[in-house]
């Protein structure tokens, strides 16, 4: 299948005298483009990879830099140049060629490509990447190439087809190759990262627009017959139940699946109806239940006739009560921190579990039980290795700031990203709420749009709480509160706040009070200010640490006089790069409300946030 899709085309398509033949290729390829709109030739995403045979396709891939976009060109409205997806070699001196990934530079795959080389620091634009790989005839399996995430827009080739379409920065997305691999093949991703009005995230965010295939490619090879999805969790009221179901991809019959934790002297067995799919309840007596300072997993397998995966999954519940967040019915304090998916050190996109260890370890010591993965769906890495260390997880979609809440595209993608990260993450005990937007301004279709997110999030997943980080208003003199009708349909009241900040002095802080009217718990999903590492100064002066640390005690005086407060992620762990930070000396494009530098180092308002957490009792 083929493209025409640059403005050059266009005007080529109306110079050419229109004979039968070109009318006829216009129509197909117009059918092609449309049935290849956004998201397509995709299939439902498997989830757990990593725990199944897979070939890795990481490492370092041929690109070829294209701001004009010029590598669509199709070769049967031009014979004398092809398109970059078709991967040809500049070996034909007598015929024009103007590219050869072959002679290109490379890029590595997963990262971003503006850490990676200095004249891409700014880039958005597209740039193709190409990989060659061996692959060897398997009978009675099929295979998938699988994206952790590409950002933002993918279009991908294979042996010069496309094959399929993924729009969005951080959800994983896997696409069907059976039958349509060779010994040899060329894999070719166009990968465009220009942000756009309609687009989610918008035009504007205070994050670096990362582009690249940022995450882990993997060729995943399964029988005919495979477990694609599954739900092995708790069921929301009953904790001696373990509910969810299995999902078959390819059956055409009834099948028996097995369902084990050996741990537990657990085996049951469901049929699956036409469609591959079986309900799961199993009944447990004793249960050793994940929580941050024992989180425990079991080993579980599940087992068709074909295929067997193993997960290891935590059970817990979780759930609110008046003001308290109640994890497995005992009253908890998100002693929390927000993150961005950034590497501790270069500061460019992380994808490894050695980058998540890094940033995650500075959270538990700071004495940190839950973490904010801000603004978008973190890799998989990030959301395993908290659990394993004990650490709860506040996940979250790019629905940031303004967004063209009227289009219904718009709207279309946010829920595929929605869907997409609760798909890959439901079995995570220590994910317990979801985020559907981050600071969005009040109005009648933002609700409509988000309410709409909401209640799907609730028929996807009906066991976490569900939240979005909303504004607060000052309703007298230095009293505040939230108004937003959001509130009535989320089960936090959870805001960022920057008293102190963007909103005068930290002197504030002492005068100010709050009122809630509704009783449910109370979450500050975001506070701070910007401290330069190592700039001394008063603490009355902005971006000394001085005045950091001050805001931090101040702060933290101010929100234990709320009633009702739960949780807390200070905005942020670390100094985070941001097109829009350009103070010299001081910011040079870091956002600089990291308690930790860009270099790793921690400034003075770490400590004051340790010292509040480590202080803070467990409530038992
Ligand atoms: C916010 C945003 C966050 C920004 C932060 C800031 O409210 O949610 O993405 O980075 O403020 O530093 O201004």
């Amino acid at each position: 299948m083929v493209f025409v899709k640059s403005q050059d085309e266009l005007i080529f398509i109306k110079k050419t005298t229109m004979n039968c033949k070109s009318i006829l290729l216009i129509c197909f390829l117009g059918i092609s483009s449309f049935l290849f709109s956004q998201n397509s030739g995709l299939s439902p995403q498997i989830i757990n990879v990593n725990n199944r045979a897979i070939i890795s396709l990481d490492g370092y891939w041929k690109t070829i830099v294209d701001p004009f976009e010029n590598g669509y060109y199709d070769y049967r409205l031009h014979p004398s140049k092809t398109g970059y997806f078709l991967d040809k070699e500049y070996k034909d001196k007598t015929r024009l060629q103007e590219y050869d990934f072959s002679l290109e530079k490379s890029l590595h795959v997963p990262g971003d490509w503006n850490t990676q080389r200095p004249e891409l620091y700014y880039y958005e634009g597209t740039i193709w990447y190409r990989k060659r790989f061996d692959w060897t005839k398997e009978d009675d399996k099929r295979q998938f190439i699988y994206f952790g995430a590409i950002n933002y827009d993918a279009k991908v080739y294979l042996n010069g087809e496309l094959i399929g379409e993924h729009q969005g920065g951080f959800t994983p997305f896997n696409i069907e190759v059976t039958g349509r691999l060779k010994n040899t093949n060329s894999l070719v991703v166009k990968v465009d990262n220009k942000r756009k009005p309609e687009a989610v995230p918008t035009v504007n965010a205070d994050w670096w627009n990362f582009g690249g295939i940022t995450r882990q490619v993997s060729l995943v090879s399964v029988p005919t017959v495979f477990i694609r999805d599954y739900l092995v969790q708790l069921d929301k009221t009953n904790n001696k139940l373990i509910k969810g179901w299995i999902q078959l991809d390819g059956a055409t019959s009834g099948e028996t699946v097995q369902i084990q934790i050996p741990e537990l002297k657990i085996s049951a067995q469901v049929t699956t109806d036409k469609s591959g799919f079986a309900p799961i309840e199993i009944p447990v007596k004793k249960l050793t239940y994940w929580e941050p300072q024992n989180p425990k997993l079991y080993d579980v397998t599940i087992a068709s006739t074909a295929d067997r995966i193993t997960d290891q999954i935590g059970f817990r519940t979780i759930e609110t009560r008046s003001t308290d967040i109640l994890l497995n019915g005992k009253k908890i304090f998100c002693k929390g921190i927000s993150i961005h998916e950034e590497t501790a050190f270069n500061s460019g996109r992380a994808y490894s579990i050695e980058h998540a260890v890094t940033l995650l370890t500075w959270a538990k010591e700071m004495g940190c039980n839950f973490v904010r993965l801000a603004h978008y769906p973190h890799n998989e890495f990030m959301v395993r290795t908290a659990e394993r260390m004990g650490l709860m997880v506040w996940s979250e979609i790019p629905v940031y700031w303004t967004i063209k809440w009227e289009n219904p595209e718009t709207y279309k993608n946010a829920e595929n990203q929605l869907t997409d990260m609760i798909t890959r993450d439901k079995n995570r005990a220590n994910v317990i709420i979801w985020s559907v937007a981050n600071e969005t301004p009040l109005s009648e279709p933002r609700l409509k749009f988000l309410s709409k997110l909401i209640m799907k999030t609730r028929e996807m997943d009906n066991t976490r709480l569900v939240s979005a980080a909303m504004e607060k208003e000052e309703i007298g003199k230095n009293v505040m509160t939230v108004n937003d009708p959001l509130s009535d349909l989320v089960d936090l009241i959870s805001f960022n706040q920057y008293i102190g900040w963007y909103d005068g002095s930290w002197e504030k802080c002492e005068k100010v009070s709050w009122i809630f009217d509704k009783k449910k718990p109370v979450f500050i999903s975001e506070f701070g200010g910007g401290a330069q590492y190592n700039n001394h100064g008063k603490d009355t002066e902005l971006f000394t640490e001085e005045y950091q640390e001050k805001l931090y005690v101040k702060s933290i005086e101010m929100l234990k006089k709320i009633e009702g407060l739960s949780g807390t992620t200070p905005w942020i762990l670390k100094d985070f790069r941001s097109p829009r930070r350009h103070l010299p000396g001081i910011q040079d494009d870091f956002n600089r409300k990291g308690l930790v530098s860009d270099k790793g180092e921690r400034k003075k308002a770490f400590y004051v946030l340790q010292k509040w957490y480590m202080e803070m009792q467990e409530v038992k």
